[in-house]
């Protein structure tokens, strides 16, 4: 189970919950008096002056305020208890997509969200924006070329506000060449970039980068002067900030050697780990900020991240951690995972060639991998169904398996693995015969279509797969492409504990747009003991240097090398491959 956060739950996501209920009520066209109560109850929520939760603790009786029933009450308490509540679970597994999201822009309401639905299949903000570019839209009942005009407003307004996050791959080739450029501006000592980035965040808002420099440095001309601004936004002695021509937003801070650790700590975040930790600080009459760490007037630590940490009395704790997720607990209690690292890695067991959607050859992909210090890789191509991205046939496969075998016969220091991503199809069966399967040393076994099941009907579909005896790994268990498309509903809870019965492995993929399993599911799979694959479903030579995001996203969700199947030797992993 998920370790309890240690924070009571805020009002803020107590109200949100009630309110998004009220929406996926309206979707439904229910009752407007049952929508409305819901819709009471959050905003007096929200303006409570105590919290909820600690309130609730103390004995205080809600059915007080305003628009709170007993009913009410209770559904809170729910939430305070468990995070979540009933009705608000089963409506989510009943309304699809965002289109709770979709009925407040302008224009739209409930009940044209659910014709669009019902008549376009349309789910988020992405299909309404191609219904409007198509000129489907118009085709519906009641839309007009008004409330087209003004939903193409709306989403341009929407999508520009949502890309200003960008995906953690696209920031890391913005920050190299401008780290290098900083690096070498006169007098400068440090460059480091601290934020979300350096937490490994799977999409980043912006960059927070701090510097060190000799005195009377003019690194702040030097930063505003980069080829790729498109605009100084401010521009000060200790702190600069630019748009690159991307429209990305960069901090830059001067700080001093002295000061330096705490700033890192401070502008590393996140922001609820800074708190819990200076919280520990002030139990013990120290006082942490971006200046240092002190006791009264007099600074006490602050040059390093570790002498700051050590000073309040905690180990270490690793940038990818702090998102106050029982870190600070775990630190106090000297419980700290020792995180996965990249250099763990033993090799990579999700690879495509030009058999299937790839790009390079099997011995090109081989290569590379070897240049990577593998001692294996495994070549997994699409299985027949997959047509669209050029599935094998059975008689392909099995010529490919010949030419793997060759190729692993003329290459010295890593061997190559015979192995296949094969569709879970509907119903739950695999995309090859047993014979087949059989004869692979690795399946990855992925979803590709029917992304819209019902969370009961592809949990189930996923759990059929997993009883197939030659079921080895979960590819991308939920489907998601980062800003893109949304995880396909599915209780991961109900998965992994049947893959940890089953000895079934799940994949942390490490393609920069998917990153699923994500950070929480990683802790998770942690928790209820499921060993994880990390592997970056190459289609290019260059997509096997992605192991690092797929190695951040794990190390987020507490990930130690024990946890990741493929830190372990050839023969360790083929224990874990074996047939059941
Ligand atoms: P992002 O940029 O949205 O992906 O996320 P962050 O975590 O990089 O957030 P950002 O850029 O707003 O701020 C960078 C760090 O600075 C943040 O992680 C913690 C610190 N910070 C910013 N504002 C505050 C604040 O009001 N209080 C505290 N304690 N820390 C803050
Ligand atoms: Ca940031
Ligand atoms: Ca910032
Ligand atoms: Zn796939």
């Amino acid at each position: 189970m998920f370790v309890k956060n240690a924070m009571p739950i805020p009002n803020s996501d107590i109200a949100d919950m009630l309110n998004q209920t009220a929406d996926l009520l309206e979707i439904q066209d229910e009752n407007p008096f049952r929508v409305r109560a819901y819709r009471n109850a959050s905003r007096t929520v929200r303006n409570l002056s105590g919290n909820a939760a600690e309130m609730i603790a103390e004995g205080t009786d809600l059915t007080e305020y305003q628009g709170i029933g007993k009913d009410l009450a209770g559904k809170i308490g729910q939430i305070v208890e468990t995070g979540a509540f009933d009705v608000l679970t089963s409506l989510r597994q009943q309304i699809p997509g965002e289109l709770d999201k979709l009925m407040h822009i302008s224009g739209l309401g409930a009940k044209r969200v659910a014709r669009l639905y019902k008549e376009l299949d349309i789910t988020n903000l992405e299909q309404l924006k191609q219904a409007v570019d198509s000129g489907r839209i118009r085709d519906v009942e009641g839309f007009g070329k008004k409330t087209e005009d003004n939903i193409r407003e709306e989403i341009g307004r929407l999508m520009g506000a949502d890309q200003k996050r960008l995906k953690i791959a696209v920031v890391e080739d913005l920050a190299a060449p401008l780290v290098a450029y900083l690096k070498k501006g006169e007098g400068v000592k440090q460059v480091t970039v601290a934020g979300s980035f350096r937490r490994r965040k799977d999409t980043v808002g912006d960059l927070d980068i701090l510097v060190t420099c000799k005195k009377h440095s003019n690194i702040m001309d030097h930063f505003t002067r980069y080829e790729d601004v498109q605009k100084i936004v401010s521009k000060g002695a200790t702190r600069s900030t630019v748009l690159l021509r991307s429209n990305f937003q960069v901090d830059v801070r001067v700080m001093q050697d002295a000061n330096y650790g705490a700033a890192l700590m401070y502008f590393t975040g996140s922001k609820e780990h800074n708190i819990a930790v200076r919280k520990i600080g002030l139990q013990k009459k120290l006082k942490l900020n971006e200046y240092g760490l002190f006791r009264g007037e007099k600074r006490v630590a602050g040059r390093t991240e570790s002498e700051v940490y050590a000073r309040i009395g905690l180990p270490y704790i690793e940038p990818e951690l702090r998102e106050n997720r029982g870190e600070v607990e775990a630190a106090q209690a000297n419980r700290l995972p020792k995180l996965v690292k990249l250099t763990d890695i033993k090799g990579d067991l999700h690879v495509h060639t030009n058999y299937t959607d790839g790009h390079n050859s099997i011995r090109e992909m081989a290569e590379a991998a070897k240049a990577l210090g593998y001692s294996y890789v495994a070549i997994t191509d699409h299985s027949q169904h997959l047509t669209i991205a050029g599935g094998l046939q059975p008689d392909a496969l099995r010529k490919q398996m010949e030419e793997i075998e060759a190729i692993d016969q003329s290459l010295r220091g890593i061997t190559l693995l015979k192995g296949t991503e094969v569709d879970i199809l509907e119903n739950g069966t695999l995309d090859w015969p047993s014979d087949l399967l059989a004869d692979l040393d690795v399946r990855v076994c992925s979803i590709h279509h029917q992304f819209t099941l019902s969370k009961e009907q592809q949990t189930t579909r996923i759990l059929k797969a997993m009883d197939n005896p030659y079921f080895n790994i979960l590819g991308h268990p939920t489907g998601r492409l980062i800003q893109d498309r949304q995880a396909y509903a599915v209780d991961m809870e109900r998965i992994m504990k049947a893959a940890a019965e089953r000895g079934c492995l799940l994949e942390v993929n490490a393609h920069s747009d998917r990153l699923d399993l994500n950070d929480i599911h990683c802790k998770m799979a942690a928790e209820l003991g499921v060993t994880v694959v990390i592997s970056t479903d190459s289609h290019r030579t260059s997509h096997l240097e992605n192991m690092r995001l797929g190695v951040g996203q794990a190390r987020r969700g507490w990930l130690e090398a024990g946890n990741v199947a493929n830190t372990r030797t050839l023969g360790e992993l083929r224990k874990l491959l074996k047939p059941r």
